[in-house]
């Protein structure tokens, strides 16, 4: 089986999630080496989930998965947590992205 034609149900599901802000985004960007998801200093910029296919060397065909963050105070935040629960939902590893000046809500 050629690994860029491996079905998305058969990767690993590779999740980021922490606050909006938090540097989800550019976390995913950083890893895969390329622009997947917009990173932006405006709260709320990631509004849907984002996917991007990749073979990690140790681990075979993944699936990165970028979040819209799990605490956001803009106005579509309720609509983005259901999103991010269901990536949570398929999820296998999850990166948790926490920002170094902000932790006092975040529950380790
Ligand atoms: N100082 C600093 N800023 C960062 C870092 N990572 C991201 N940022 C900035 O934080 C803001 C939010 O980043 P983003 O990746 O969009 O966060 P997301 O909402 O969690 O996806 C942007 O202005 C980024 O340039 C970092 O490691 N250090
Ligand atoms: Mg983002």
């Amino acid at each position: 089986m050629e690994l860029n034609k491996t079905n998305s149900g058969n990767r690993i599901h590779i999740g980021f999630f922490g606050k909006v802000n938090s540097g989800k985004s550019s976390l995913i960007n950083a890893f895969a080496d390329r622009d997947i998801s917009i990173v932006s200093s405006k709260e709320g910029t990631t509004t849907d989930p984002v996917y991007k296919s990749m073979e990690i060397k140790s681990l075979g065909p993944c699936l990165l998965m970028d979040t819209p963050g799990i605490i956001d105070n803009t106005e579509l935040a309720e609509k983005r947590l259901k999103r991010t629960e269901d990536v949570i939902l398929k999820t296998d590893i999850a990166v948790i992205v926490i920002s170094d000046t902000e932790t006092k809500d975040e529950k380790i």
